[in-house]
């Protein structure tokens, strides 16, 4: 299927780290996305660093999210978001804890106004809206978004407990 196909979308990415340099581990990930043929970064929130959320006992994260523009359908952006996630040495295998460490997770929060519900791909992100260390960095770079089906994003953020998410202030991206 070409890339040409398909109308420009955007698409909003989360991205996160704890293991192995996580700054640099994100700084290189928005590298590739930028490489991704028919994708364009438009936007890229500050960096955060954030208590990890699901299983307590392993180190903080760094989180950041992204917009991007892009003519490839989702599961081709998903395609190589993966790649990207295995160049950067993220491993899945039978013993990957789930909500566990991770040098890189690259996660697609929205695409356009698409609702996908399949088992590989389920967009929106099915938990984004509950978690403070993705609609923070969101509310920063995309501050009227609405998520389809739960509500805007300041104004989910405004119930959630936020202690856990510091802006990493200084950091260049
Ligand atoms: N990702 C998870 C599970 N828990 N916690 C934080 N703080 N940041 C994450 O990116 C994260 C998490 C599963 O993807
Ligand atoms: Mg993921
Ligand atoms: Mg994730």
């Amino acid at each position: 299927m070409s890339s040409q196909a398909n109308p420009l979308e955007t698409v909003f990415l989360g991205l996160g780290s704890n293991l192995e340099q996580p700054l640099v581990q994100l700084a290189r990930a928005l590298r590739a996305v930028h490489e991704i043929p028919g994708t364009a970064l438009v936007r890229v929130s500050s960096f955060y660093d954030t208590a990890p959320v699901g299983l307590a006992d392993q180190p903080n994260f760094v989180n950041a999210v992204a917009e991007l523009q892009t003519t490839l359908s989702p599961h081709s952006l998903l395609k190589h978001l993966l790649n990207i996630e295995a160049e950067q040495y993220r491993i899945r295998d039978a013993n990957t804890l789930r909500n566990g460490p991770r040098t890189l997770d690259l996660d697609i929060l929205l695409f356009g106004h698409l609702q996908i519900d399949e088992p590989e791909l389920t967009i929106p992100h099915p938990r984004m809206h509950q978690r403070a260390f993705v609609l923070w960095p969101l509310a920063e770079i995309a501050p009227e978004l609405e998520i389809p089906g739960h509500g805007y994003v300041r104004e989910l953020l405004l119930g959630l407990d936020v202690s856990g998410v510091r802006k990493l202030e200084g950091v260049t991206r």
